[in-house]
C-alpha cells in the first residue's frame, strides 16, 4: 500500500501524451524523445516486478534508440542471463506504458497478483544509457519510478547496450562456477583484451583499422578499450563527436553504410583500406573497403558469420573435437543467397532462417553447440551451448597442434560476448580472424560473390494485412500476393524476393536479389508494385 501511493505520487509529475498507442516491439520502445516519460516511468515500474518475479535476480534497463535520429529516443529491458525480456512480458510492459497515470498504480497491482509476484522479494536494476541528450532526464523518470518502488539500483552512466547486458549477466553469476565477468566498465574492457591478447598469440594484425563510430556511445567506449589492448592492433577512432547532439547517426555509422551503400561522406579511407562502422549504441559492425577500382565494397553481417563459422571450424577440427561440437549458423530471409549457398556447400553446415529481429537469431542459435547468428545489418555473435563449453575447456590435447587450438578456442569464447550482439567484440573477433588467416579484407570478400539485392520500403494503407510464414520467406495474406511474387522471381535468374511487415516503422519492406544488379532492381520495383 505504501508502495502503491508512491507509484501514484510520483506519477503525477508526469503527462501522458495525448492519443499514443505504445507497443513493446522488436526493440523495447523507441520515438520522439519528448514522449517517452510515462513510458520510461512504467518500464521502471516493471523491471522491479520482473526482478522481484525472479527472486530479486539483477534485470537490466538500457536508455537508447540506438541507430535513430538524434531526437528519438527508447527504452528496453534486459533479462538476468543478459538476454532480451522474455516475450510473455513484452505484454505487460505494453499495458503498464498505456495505462492511464491515475490508475497506474492499480494495473501495477493488477500485474502483481496476475503475474503471481512475490512482493516480499528483493528487486535490483542496474540501468545505462547511451549519449543522447535526452538520456538524463528519462534516467531521472526511471530514478522515480525505482525510488517509488523501493528498488535496489545502479546507474552505469554511459554505456554501450552490449556493455550494460554484459553487466547484468556478471551482476547475475557473481561468485557461481559460471562468472561471466567483472561487473563494471573495466571488467569488460579486461576480459575482451586478455582473450584478445590470448588468440592473437603468434600472429599480427596488417595495417590499420578505421573505425567510424556513429559520433554515439561507441567512441569514447572503443577510445577506453584501446587503452586495455597494448598496441595489439592500430585502431583509428572516427565520428567520435558525442559533444554536438546533431551529429549522433548523421551520415555514418552502420545503419548508413549499410542502407546506402556507401562510406560516410566524412571518410578519408584509401584504396584498399580496412574500415568499420558502429551504430549508435555499438550492437551492429559492418565492415567495408574501396577497392582498387575505387568501387565501395561492403562486408555485412552475412560476411561475419561465414568469417566466424569457417574459422571456429577450422579450430575445432585442429583441436580435434570437431565431432563433438555442432556448430550452426542462423540467418534471416535477408541473408544474401549467395551467403547461403556459401555456408551450406563450401563450409558444409546447417542454417536455420528466423524471423526478423535478434531475440528470434539468439535463440535459434541456442539450439546448436556453437550458434552464429548475425542479421545481414550487422547485429548478432556467437553462442556455446554448456556442452560446447565442457568439451572446450576439458578436451585433454594430444598434440601441440591441438592444445594452440584449444587455447585459442577457451580464449573466444571469453572474446565473443555470448550475452549479445556486440560490435567492439565482433570487431575484435573479424580482427582475429583475420590476422590468423592472413587476409586483407580484399581476401575475405573473394569467399564468395555477393547477389546483386535491392531493399525497398513501401508505404501502404494497412501493414497489418500483410502476414507472413516460413520465416517471413512467404506471405499467407494478402490473398494472392504470394503467388504473383513466386511467378515474378521466377523470371529472374537466380530471383529471390519477398515482402514483410516492418517491425519499427509503418511500411512494409520488399527485398529482391537476382543473379545482375538491373534484374534485382527491376524484380524489386515489380514486388514492390504488386504490393502497393
Ligand atoms: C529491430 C531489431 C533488429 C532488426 C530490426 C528490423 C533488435 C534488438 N533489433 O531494430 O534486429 O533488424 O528491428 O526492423 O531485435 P524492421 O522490422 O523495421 O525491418
Ligand atoms: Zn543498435
Amino acid at each position: 500500500p505504501a508502495v502503491k501511493k508512491a507509484i501514484s505520487e510520483a506519477a503525477l509529475q508526469y503527462r501522458k501524451p495525448k492519443g499514443k498507442v505504445f507497443e513493446y516491439g522488436t526493440a523495447g520502445f523507441r520515438m520522439k524523445a519528448d514522449l517517452l516519460n510515462t513510458v520510461v516511468f512504467a518500464v521502471g515500474l516493471l523491471a522491479s516486478l520482473r526482478s522481484k518475479k525472479l527472486s530479486g535476480q539483477w534485470i537490466g534497463v538500457m536508455v537508447t534508440a540506438s541507430h535513430n535520429p538524434a531526437e528519438d529516443n527508447g527504452v528496453k529491458l534486459v533479462d538476468p542471463m543478459g538476454e532480451m525480456l522474455e516475450a510473455e512480458w513484452e505484454a505487460y510492459a505494453t499495458r503498464l506504458a498505456n495505462a492511464p497515470l491515475e490508475s497506474i498504480a492499480d494495473v501495477y497491482d493488477e500485474l502483481v497478483k496476475e503475474i503471481d509476484v512475490k512482493m516480499t522479494n528483493p528487486a535490483r536494476v542496474v540501468f545505462a544509457r547511451d549519449t543522447r541528450a535526452s538520456g538524463s532526464r528519462l534516467v531521472g523518470v526511471l530514478n522515480a519510478a525505482l525510488t517509488a518502488t523501493e528498488t535496489e539500483f545502479i546507474d552505469f552512466k554511459y554505456m554501450t547496450t552490449p556493455q550494460l547486458h554484459y553487466v547484468v549477466r556478471c551482476k547475475n553469476t557473481l561468485g557461481t562456477q559460471y562468472q561471466y565477468g567483472e561487473p563494471s566498465e573495466q571488467g569488460y574492457y579486461e576480459k575482451l583484451a586478455q582473450s584478445f591478447k590470448k588468440v592473437m598469440r603468434g600472429v599480427k594484425v596488417q595495417g590499420s583499422l578505421t573505425v567510424d563510430c556513429a559520433n554515439g556511445v561507441g567512441g569514447p567506449k572503443l577510445r577506453e578499450l584501446i587503452k586495455f589492448l597494448d598496441s595489439a592492433v592500430d585502431i583509428k577512432v572516427i565520428n567520435d563527436d558525442v559533444i554536438n547532439p546533431d551529429s549522433l547517426n548523421y551520415e555514418c555509422g552502420a545503419d548508413y553504410v549499410k542502407t546506402k551503400q556507401r562510406a560516410p561522406p566524412s571518410s578519408k579511407a584509401g584504396v584498399l583500406d580496412r574500415c568499420a562502422s558502429l551504430d549508435g549504441d555499438a550492437d551492429r559492425l559492418v565492415y567495408y573497403f574501396v577497392d582498387e577500382s575505387n568501387v565501395f565494397r561492403l562486408l555485412d553481417g552475412d560476411r561475419i558469420a561465414t568469417l566466424a563459422a569457417s574459422f571456429i571450424g577450422d579450430l575445432a577440427r585442429n583441436a580435434g573435437i570437431a565431432q563433438k561440437l555442432k556448430i550452426g549458423v542462423v540467418q534471416t530471409a535477408y541473408a544474401n543467397g549467395a551467403s547461403t549457398d556459401y555456408i551450406e556447400k563450401v563450409l558444409k553446415l546447417p542454417i536455420i532462417c528466423t524471423n526478423t529481429g535478434v531475440k528470434h537469431l539468439h535463440h535459434a542459435a541456442l539450439r546448436f553447440d556453437v550458434g552464429v547468428y548475425f542479421e545481414a545489418n550487422g547485429h548478432g555473435t556467437v553462442t556455446f551451448s554448456e556442452n560446447a563449453m565442457k568439451v572446450i575447456r576439458n578436451t585433454e590435447p594430444q598434440s601441440p597442434a591441438q592444445q594452440h587450438a584449444l587455447e585459442s578456442l577457451r580464449a573466444l569464447t571469453d572474446l565473443i560476448n555470448q550475452a549479445v550482439g556486440d560490435a567492439l567484440s565482433d570487431m575484435l573477433l573479424v580482427e582475429t580472424i583475420l590476422a590468423h588467416k592472413g587476409w586483407s579484407p580484399k581476401e575475405w570478400l573473394g569467399t564468395y560473390t555477393d547477389l546483386p539485392s535491392r531493399l525497398v520500403r513501401v508505404v501502404v494503407n494497412d501493414r497489418s494485412i500483410f502476414k507472413a510464414y516460413d520465416a517471413e520467406r512467404k506471405l499467407e495474406s494478402p490473398a494472392g500476393l504470394q503467388e504473383k511474387v513466386e511467378s515474378l522471381q521466377s523470371r529472374y535468374n537466380k530471383g529471390r524476393s519477398f515482402a514483410r511487415a516492418s517491425g519499427t516503422e509503418d511500411a512494409v519492406r520488399v527485398y529482391a536479389e537476382a543473379a545482375s544488379r538491373s534484374e534485382a532492381d527491376d524484380l524489386a520495383t515489380r514486388v514492390a508494385n504488386a504490393v502497393s
